[in-house]
C-alpha cells in the first residue's frame, strides 16, 4: 500500500498528541488527556505504522518499547567524559573547596552558586541530533559506556524529540536515571520472593534495570530521569552563559528538571539548603544522598576546568551515611499477611537516619545462611531505601565465642502449624488461612498509610480486634461500634470514638487506594494505580480476561496471573460484595455523579443542628460527615430539625430542642449510626 498524504498527516497528528498528552502527564504531572483516550490514539498510531511501516521514525511514541531483547549492549566512548564529583562531608570541606577554587584565580569575581538535589542514581548520557533522540548511554568508567538507547526510551519523561524550534545539531544532556522509593521497594520484595539477591539501593537497582537486555522489562520498573547537565554543539547556543540558564533551557525542551534548585550567593546559604534539603528528602518519593553544589557561570567553570578526576567548579556535599553497627540479642521470624515468614534481628537500639532502631529485617532463610549472623554478632544495618533497615554485614572477627549457627524454625510460631518453603521459592510460608498473623497482617496492611489510611489502627490494636473476635476480616472494621472498642484494653471512649471516625473517613478512600489495600500478591501501591486507572471499577477488573489485563502498560504476566487469580476466589468475591455494602467505592466515581449513587446515605433527608463542645469533633468536621453521609445541618432548631446533635454546655438550643421534641444525638451515637449504615 502507498502512503497517501492524508495517512501522512493522521501520523504527524497522532504523534503531536501523543507527545503532548505524555508530557504532560509525566513530566509536568498534570494530565490532559484521560487514559482511554490516550491509549485509542495510541492504537491508532500503531494500526497506521503497521499499515505502512515506512513512516514508523525513532521519535515516535510507539517506539520507547522495542519488539525483541539486544543480545548484548555495544561500548561507546563518550564526546565529552562525565566526571565524577569531589566530596564533602561537613562545612570545613567545603569551606576548603571554595578557598581552593578561589586560590586558582587571579582575582576573583562576583559569582554564585546553583545549589541541586543529589540524586541517588545512575548518569546516563543522551545524544540529540537535529533535536532527536539518537543515542543513550551509561556513564561506565566516565571515558566509555554501554549504549542502551531502546532502553532510555522507555523512560517517559526523557523526550524522543526536542519540544524547541531550532534544536542545535548535535547536543547531549546528562542527569540521573533513578527508580522512585515505592518502585525499588517493591522490586526488592519480588527479589526476595523469587530468592534473589537484593539490590542494596536504588541506585543500584536503576542501574541493574538500565542493563537489563529486554526493554520490556525496563519499561515494567518506571524509571524515571531527571537532566542536570546540557552539552551543546559550539556556539549553538550562545544564550546560555550558565548552569541555571541550561536547566531552565533543559526544561523547555521537555526533560524533568528537578524542581527544588536554588541560587545561592554564598556557602551560608548552601549551607542552608544543605539543611532544609536533610529534612526535606525524608517526603521526597526518590532517594537523594546529598547536594550537589556548582558554580553558575559557565566563564568561570571554563577558567577552572578540571583535575585528573574532578571538576573544580562543583562539588557533592553528602548526607551523612545511613548505616550503623550494633549487637544481635535474637533472632525472631515475623509471619507477614502473605503468610510469608521473615526472619528479623532484634538489637541493641541504635541511632539511624534520625530514628532509633531496633529491629532489621533478614529478608529470608537463604538470607540468613549467606549472612550467617547469630545471636551475639556484630552487626552493620542500614535503611534500605529509607524505610525497613537491613543487616548488610556481619562483623565476624568480632563474634564472641560459644555462638551457634541460627535455624529457621520449622513451625508457625503463631498457629503452630507446619511451615513450607515451595519449590523455587525463596520464601517460607505459614500455608494456615486461618492463622491469626495472617490475618493480623492484612489488617495492618488495610489501615497503612498508602492504602486505607486509618489513623490508630496499628499493630497493637490489630491485635486487640482479633483477640475479641470482632474482626475477622478487613470488612467488619466497619462495622464496629464505639462500645464494643472501649471496652477493649488500654482503649477508652475517647479512642474508639477516634478510630471509629477514622474508619468512617476511611470509606472514602479512592479506588486505587482500596485496591493496593485488598493486599492482592505483587500489587503494590504503583501496579494498584495503574490497574485502577485502566479498569475503572472493581467489576471491570473482575471481568478481564488475563490477556487484557497482561496487556496493560507496566503489568507483567505474573501480576496478571495474580490479580486474574485473586478476583476468582469466592472468600474474595465476598470480601468485595461486604467491603461495597459498608460504602467503600471500589470505582472512580464520575465527576458528575449525583449523591443518590454516593455510599452510605444513611442520613439521607435529615436535618440537624449542632450545639455544644462536642467531645472531639470540630463542629465544621461534624457537619462534614454528616452532610457525606447525606444529612444536612442548619443553623436553629425547628420543627423540621430530625436531631440534636449535643456536645457539652449547650445553651438555648437545647431548651428549644426540648420543647419541641427533637431527639438527641451524643458524637459517639453518631459515629456509631454512620459506621452502622
Ligand atoms: C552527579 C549527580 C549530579 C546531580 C544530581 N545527582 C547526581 N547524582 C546534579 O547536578 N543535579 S551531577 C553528578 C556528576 O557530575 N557526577
Amino acid at each position: 500500500m502507498t502512503v497517501t498524504p492524508k495517512n501522512k498527516q493522521k501520523v504527524a497528528q497522532l504523534r503531536e498528541q501523543l507527545q503532548k498528552a505524555g508530557y504532560a502527564y509525566y513530566v509536568l504531572d498534570n494530565p490532559i488527556m484521560e487514559d482511554g483516550v490516550y491509549d485509542q490514539l495510541y492504537r491508532q498510531l500503531q494500526d497506521l505504522e503497521q499499515e505502512y511501516p515506512e513512516l514508523i521514525t525513532p521519535d515516535s511514541p510507539t517506539q520507547r518499547v522495542g519488539d525483541k531483547p539486544a543480545s548484548q549492549f555495544t561500548s561507546v566512548k563518550h564526546n565529552i567524559p562525565l566526571y565524577s564529583l569531589e566530596n564533602a562531608f561537613n562545612s570545613e570541606e567545603l569551606a576548603k573547596w571554595e578557598t581552593r577554587w578561589q586560590r586558582q584565580l587571579e582575582d576573583i569575581p562576583e559569582f554564585a552558586y546553583v545549589c541541586e538535589l543529589k540524586i541517588d542514581g545512575s548518569a546516563i548520557a543522551l545524544t540529540y541530533e537535529n533535536g532527536i533522540l539518537v543515542r543513550g548511554a551509561t556513564r561506565g568508567d566516565g571515558v566509555t559506556g554501554e549504549e542502551i538507547t531502546q532502553n532510555i526510551k522507555t523512560i517517559r519523561t526523557i523526550p524522543l524529540k526536542l519540544s524547541i524550534d531550532h534544536p542545535p545539531s548535535r547536543v547531549e544532556v546528562r542527569g540521573e536515571a533513578f527508580l522512585p522509593l515505592d518502585v525499588f521497594e517493591e522490586i526488592n520484595q519480588e527479589r526476595t520472593r523469587l530468592g534473589e539477591t537484593l539490590f542494596a539501593n536504588p541506585r543500584n537497582a536503576a542501574a541493574g534495570t538500565l542493563r537489563q537486555l529486554d526493554s520490556k522489562i525496563v519499561a515494567q520498573r518506571k524509571l524515571n530521569f531527571f537532566a542536570y547537565t546540557l552539552h551543546s554543539d559550539e556556539g549553538a547556543n550562545e544564550d546560555i552563559k550558565s548552569q541555571w540558564q541550561s536547566l531552565e533551557l533543559l526544561q523547555q525542551m521537555g526533560f524533568l528538571v528537578n524542581p527544588n534548585r536554588k541560587l545561592c550567593q554564598s556557602l551560608v546559604e548552601v549551607e542552608a539548603y544543605f539543611q532544609e534539603w536533610d529534612t526535606g528528602r525524608k517526603n521526597l518519593p526518590y532517594m537523594t544522598d546529598g547536594v550537589v553544589v556548582k558554580l553558575d557561570d559557565y566563564q568561570l567553570q571554563q577558567k577552572l576546568g578540571f583535575t585528573q578526576k574532578f571538576p573544580r567548579w562543583a562539588i557533592a556535599l553528602k548526607y551523612p551515611a545511613e548505616e550503623a553497627p550494633t549487637i544481635v540479642r535474637d533472632i525472631i521470624v515475623n509471619v507477614g499477611r502473605t503468610g510469608a515468614v521473615t526472619p528479623m534481628a532484634v538489637m541493641q537500639p541504635v541511632q539511624l537516619a534520625g530514628t532509633t532502631v531496633q529491629r532489621a529485617t533478614l529478608h529470608n532463610s537463604d538470607r540468613v545462611s549467606e549472612l550467617d549472623i547469630r545471636v551475639g554478632d556484630t552487626v552493620i544495618i542500614r535503611k534500605a531505601g529509607e524505610i525497613i533497615p537491613e543487616v548488610v554485614k556481619v562483623l565476624t572477627e568480632l563474634r564472641p565465642s560459644g555462638t551457634v549457627t541460627y535455624q529457621m524454625p520449622t513451625i508457625c510460631p503463631e498457629c503452630n502449624s507446619i511451615l513450607v518453603r515451595p519449590k523455587n521459592e525463596a520464601v517460607t510460608r505459614c500455608v494456615n488461612s486461618s492463622c491469626p498473623a495472617i490475618l493480623r497482617g492484612s489488617i495492618i496492611h488495610w489501615a497503612s498509610r498508602n492504602a486505607l489510611d486509618i489513623r490508630g489502627l496499628g499493630e497493637r490494636v490489630a491485635i486487640l480486634l482479633i483477640e475479641n473476635n470482632l474482626v475477622q476480616s478487613v470488612d467488619d472494621l466497619y462495622s464496629l461500634t464505639v462500645k464494643q472498642i472501649a471496652n477493649l484494653e488500654r482503649m477508652g471512649t475517647k479512642s474508639a470514638e477516634n478510630l471509629v471516625r477514622a474508619i468512617a473517613e476511611s470509606k472514602k478512600q479512592t479506588y486505587d487506594r482500596i485496591l493496593y489495600g485488598l493486599g492482592i500478591r505483587l500489587v503494590g501501591s504503583v501496579n494498584a494505580n495503574i490497574l485502577a486507572k485502566s479498569f475503572p471499577s472493581i467489576e471491570e477488573l473482575s471481568q478481564a480476561s488475563f490477556e487484557s489485563i497482561e496487556a496493560v502498560y507496566g503489568i507483567g504476566e505474573e501480576i496478571a496471573q495474580s490479580v486474574f487469580e485473586w478476583v476468582r476466589v469466592p472468600e474474595n468475591i465476598a470480601l468485595i460484595q461486604n467491603l461495597q455494602a459498608a460504602g467503600l467505592e471500589l470505582s472512580y466515581s464520575m465527576p458528575a455523579s449525583n449523591t443518590s449513587n454516593q455510599p452510605n446515605q444513611i442520613l439521607s433527608g435529615k436535618t440537624f443542628v449542632i450545639t455544644g463542645t462536642l467531645p472531639s469533633l470540630q463542629r465544621n468536621e461534624a457537619k462534614k460527615i454528616i452532610e457525606q453521609a447525606g444529612g444536612k445541618v442548619t443553623g436553629s432548631i425547628s420543627k423540621k430539625t430530625d436531631y440534636l446533635l449535643l456536645g457539652e454546655n449547650a445553651g438555648s438550643k437545647l431548651t428549644k430542642a426540648e420543647k419541641l421534641g427533637i431527639p438527641q444525638l451524643s458524637e459517639t451515637e453518631l459515629l456509631d449510626l454512620i459506621a452502622e449504615k
